[in-house]
C-alpha cells in the first residue's frame, strides 16, 4: 500500500508538471520534494552524510560482540532524537480529518457581485487543497462516528490564498465566538476521566447543550443523519457565515457559501456507522482515496446565497446569526461553480497535518461581515496555528500562496525564505517592496460607517432560537424523524444524571411535542404533556438530504461484496462483476477462505479457480453497499451452514442495503433475512425500518437499478 501511494504521487505530480490539471500549486510544492523511489539514492544524516550503516549503534564491544553504547555516535543519536519530537499538538478541535487536492472553476462569473477574480474569472482553474475532519475526536479517533464534519477548502489563487473553512452542516451551536469555549469543553471528553472519545453523547456535552437554547437548531441538525454521513464525496459543505462580496462600483452583498455533492447527500444508519468505528475506523479517509485513486473523482456545485446591502433588515431572522439558514425559499442558491478533487496527497504529515486554514484569508473582493463567530473566528484561526506549527507556520509548502509573499515580517523560528536587500521596513530609500495601489491588486477595505456604544449585547433577533428548528423537523421525510428521535434516545440514554435527561426532554418541547415524549418515554424522563411552544408547521427545502439528489443516479464507487463458496454459478457471477465494473462500482468478491474457490464444474486439480478478495471473518457487511449472492448448489449449501455468511446477508438487510441473489441464492437469502414470526411474504409485514430487496430471477441490469435507490429500497425485483 506505501509503496503504491508513493508512486501515485509521483507519477501524478509529473503528471500535473506536464501541465494538466491544477499544476500551479504542485510545481510550487515540487521544490520541496524528494523521491523515496530513487534507486540511486543513499541514506544520509540531517546534515547531508552518506551513512553505511544505520542499524547498529556505535559502541566498543568485546569479543562476544556486546558492550556499551557511544554517546559519541551522532547518526545515532540524531535518529532517536528526531524520532522523539516526531508529534505535534493535534488540532484543538477538528483533529481527524483526511485531505486532497483538487481544482475549482466558475461557469458562471460573479462579476456583478465581486471583484475577486477566484469568483468572476471562467476561464481560470483555481488549484485547491481540501480537508475533511470530525469536530470531537482525537486524531486517531474513528471516522464513523455522530458529529459535524468539516469541509475546509483552500483555494491558491492570484491574488493570494482564500480559505473557506466550513462544515457539512449549515448552521451552529453558538453565535458568539466566546462561547466556542464552552461547548467545545462540553463536548470533548470530561475532564475527570477524558471518557468519551469522540462522541456527545454523555451528559457534559447535553448538560450544556439543555442549558444553552442558541444550540436547539443545531443539535437537531447534529441528531439527524448529516451526522453520519456514508461518504466525505456524499455531503454538502456550507460556509456557515455571513461574509461580503463587493464589486467594482463599492456595491456590497451579503454571501454565504455552498457546496452540493454531484453524488448526492447519503448517510449511513445508526447501527453501521457504530460498527464501523470499530471495524474500519479508517472509512471515510480509505473511501475519499480510493475514490480518487479509481479517478471517479469528487465534484461538487458551488452556490452562492446573496442579499444586498440594505435588505438586512428584511428577514425575520438576523442574517449575521450563524443558528440560523437562510431558507431557499426567501434566498435561492445560484449555483455557479464547480469544485472537484482530483489528487491525493503525496505525504499525510506534511500536507494533511500541517495544512492551516484561516477564516481571516480572504482577497479582494471577499469581505467579512459583523457575524459575531466569524469575527472571533478571524482571531483563533492564525492563532492556534502558532501552539500547532509555529511561526513561519504560512511559508510551509502546503500553505504558502502561489502568488509572490512580499512584506517585512522577518525572522522567528524556523524561518525558511531568504530575503535579500538591505532593508527591511516601509518606507525606505530605495522605494521597495511599498504598498500596491487597488489597481495594482491591492486589498481595499470597505468602508463602512460603524457608531454605537460599547456593549456586550446581541440583536434582538439574536435571542429568537426555535423557529429554525421546528422549521428543520417538518421539513424532515418520516424516517428522518425516526432516526433524529432514536438518535436523542441514544444519546441521552448515556447520560445518567436525570437532571441533564430530563432538561433535554423539556427542551424538545420547544419543537414538537411528540418527539419530546416519544424520547422521554425511551430515556426514563417524565413524560410532557404540553409544548412549551407551538410548533409552527412551517417547512423549506433542501433541508431534508432526500432532497439532495445526486445529479445522475450512479452506482459509480459503491462497494459491492460477492459472496460465493465452491461450487458458485459462474455464469451469475461473472455476470454481476463485468456489470458492475462497467457501471464503475467497485466488486469485491467474498469466501470462506481466501485461498482459491472454486465454481462449479471446475476443479482444483486443473488448477483454476478465484481468489476471494477477502474472507467472510476478514470483513462484515458494514464495509460494503450492498451484497450480491450467486446460486450454485453446493456454494449455498456450504454459505447456510456457516454463521457468518448468514450474518452478513442479514446485517446488511438490516441496513436497508440492496440484497440480490440467482438460483438457489434466493431462498438463502430469504432466509438469512427472515425475523421470528415475520411474514415475509408482503412488503407489509417488513419491520419499520427494513428496506427489502430480494431477487427471483436478478439480471445485473435491475440489481444495479435497486442499488441506485439503495437504502430504504422496498422492492421485490
Ligand atoms: Fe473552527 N476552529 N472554530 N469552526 N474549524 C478550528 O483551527 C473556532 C467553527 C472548522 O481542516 C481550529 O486550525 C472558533 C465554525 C473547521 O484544519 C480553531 C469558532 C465552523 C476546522 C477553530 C469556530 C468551523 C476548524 C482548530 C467559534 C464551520 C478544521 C485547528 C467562533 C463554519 C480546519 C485550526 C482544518 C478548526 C476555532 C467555529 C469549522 C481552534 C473560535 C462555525 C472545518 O482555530
Amino acid at each position: 500500500m506505501a509503496q503504491s501511494v508513493l508512486r501515485n504521487g509521483v507519477e501524478k505530480l509529473s503528471e500535473a508538471l506536464d501541465g494538466s490539471t491544477q499544476g500551479q500549486k504542485l510545481r510550487d510544492m515540487a521544490k520541496d520534494m524528494k523521491d523515496y523511489h530513487d534507486p540511486n539514492a543513499r541514506l544520509t544524516t540531517d546534515y547531508g552524510v552518506k551513512q553505511t550503516n544505520t542499524d547498529d549503534w556505535l559502541k566498543i564491544v568485546n569479543e562476544n560482540h556486546t558492550g556499551p553504547m557511544l554517546l559519541e555516535d551522532h547518526a545515532a543519536r540524531e535518529k532517536i532524537h528526531r524520532f522523539d519530537h516526531e508529534r505535534i499538538p493535534e488540532r484543538v478541535v477538528h483533529a481527524r480529518g483526511a485531505g486532497a487536492f483538487g481544482s475549482f472553476r466558475m461557469h458562471k462569473s460573479l462579476e456583478e457581485y465581486t471583484t475577486a477574480g477566484v469568483l468572476t474569472d471562467t476561464s481560470r482553474t483555481t488549484p485547491v487543497f481540501q480537508r475533511f475532519s470530525t469536530v470531537l475526536g482525537s486524531r486517531g479517533s474513528a471516522d464513523t462516528v455522530r458529529d459535524v464534519r468539516g469541509f475546509a477548502v483552500k483555494f491558491y489563487t492570484e491574488e493570494g490564498n482564500w480559505d473557506i473553512v466550513g462544515n457539512n452542516i449549515p448552521v451552529f451551536f453558538i453565535q458568539d465566538a466566546i462561547k466556542f469555549v464552552d461547548v467545545i469543553h462540553a463536548g470533548k471528553p470530561e475532564p475527570h476521566n477524558e471518557v468519551p472519545q469522540a462522541q456527545s453523547a454523555h451528559n457534559n456535552f447535553w448538560d450544556f447543550i439543555s442549558l444553552h437554547s442558541e444550540a436547539t437548531h443545531m443539535f437537531m441538525w447534529q441528531q439527524s443523519d448529516r451526522a453520519i454521513p456514508r461518504s466525505y464525496r456524499m455531503m454538502e459543505g456550507f460556509g456557515v457565515n455571513t461574509f461580503k462580496l463587493v464589486n467594482k462600483d463599492n456595491k456590497a452583498h451579503f454571501v454565504k457559501f455552498h457546496f452540493r455533492p454531484h453524488l448526492g447527500v447519503h448517510s449511513f444508519v445508526w447501527d453501521e456507522a457504530l460498527k464501523l468505528a470499530g471495524q474500519d475506523p479508517d472509512f471515510h479517509r480509505k473511501d475519499l482515496y480510493e475514490a480518487i485513486d479509481n479517478g471517479a473523482f469528487p465534484k461538487w456545485d458551488f452556490g452562492v446565497q446573496l442579499i444586498p446591502e440594505g435588505d438586512e433588515d428584511k428577514f425575520e431572522f438576523d442574517i449575521l446569526d450563524a443558528t440560523k439558514v437562510w431558507p431557499e425559499e426567501e434566498v435561492p442558491v445560484q449555483f455557479v461553480g464547480e469544485l472537484e478533487l482530483n489528487r491525493n496527497v503525496d505525504e499525510y504529515f506534511t500536507q494533511t497535518e500541517q495544512v492551516a486554514f484561516c477564516t481571516g484569508h480572504v482577497v479582494p473582493g471577499i469581505h467579512f461581515s459583523d457575524d459575531p463567530l466569524l469575527q472571533g473566528r478571524n482571531f483563533s484561526y492564525s492563532d492556534t496555528q502558532l501552539t500547532r506549527l509555529g511561526t513561519n507556520w504560512q511559508e510551509l509548502p502546503i500553505n504558502r500562496p502561489v502568488c509572490p509573499v512580499m512584506n517585512n515580517n522577518r525572522d522567528g523560528q524556523l524561518r525558511h525564505s531568504i530575503t535579500k536587500g538591505t532593508v527591511n521596513y516601509w518606507p525606505n530609500r530605495f522605494s521597495a517592496t511599498k504598498p500596491a495601489k487597488p489597481e495594482e491588486g491591492g486589498y481595499v477595505d470597505y468602508a463602512e460607517k460603524v457608531a454605537g456604544m460599547k456593549q456586550r449585547l446581541r440583536s434582538k433577533k439574536f435571542q429568537e432560537h426555535y423557529k429554525q428548528a421546528q422549521l428543520f423537523y417538518n421539513s424532515m421525510s418520516e424516517p428522518e424523524k425516526m432516526h433524529i428521535m432514536t438518535a436523542l434516545a441514544f444519546e441521552l440514554d448515556h447520560c445518567d444524571d436525570p437532571t441533564v435527561y430530563n432538561g433535554m426532554v423539556e427542551r424538545l418541547t420547544y419543537i414538537d411535542l411528540e418527539l419530546a415524549q416519544k424520547v422521554a418515554e425511551l430515556v426514563g424522563a417524565p413524560i410532557p404533556q404540553k409544548a412549551a411552544l407551538e410548533n409552527h408547521g412551517k417547512k423549506s427545502k433542501n433541508l431534508s438530504q432526500t432532497e439532495i439528489q445526486p445529479r445522475e443516479p450512479t452506482i459509480a464507487t459503491r462497494r459491492v461484496a460477492i459472496i460465493i463458496a465452491d461450487g458458485y454459478d459462474p455464469v451469475a457471477y461473472n455476470g454481476m462483476v463485468a456489470a458492475l465494473k462497467a457501471a464503475g462500482a467497485l466488486p469485491y468478491t467474498i469466501g470462506p477462505r481466501r485461498s482459491n474457490v472454486y465454481a462449479a464444474g471446475e476443479s482444483k486439480e486443473a488448477g483454476k479457480g478465484k481468489q476471494p478478495d477477502h474472507h467472510l471473518e476478514g470483513m462484515r457487511s458494514t464495509m460494503f453497499d450492498s451484497i450480491f449472492v450467486p446460486g450454485g448448489a453446493d456454494s449455498i449449501a456450504t454459505l447456510r451452514k456457516n454463521g457468518r455468511a448468514l450474518h452478513w446477508v442479514r446485517e446488511a438487510y438490516a441496513h436497508l442495503k440492496a440484497i440480490g441473489g440467482t438460483g438457489e441464492a434466493v431462498e438463502f437469502i430469504k432466509d438469512a433475512c427472515a425475523l421470528p414470526g415475520m411474514d415475509f411474504s408482503t412488503s407489509a409485514e417488513v419491520v419499520d425500518s427494513y428496506g427489502v430487496v430480494t431477487a427471483a430471477k436478478v439480471m445485473p441490469e435491475s440489481f444495479k437499478e435497486t442499488l441506485k435507490m439503495a437504502k430504504g429500497a422496498k422492492d421485490f425485483v
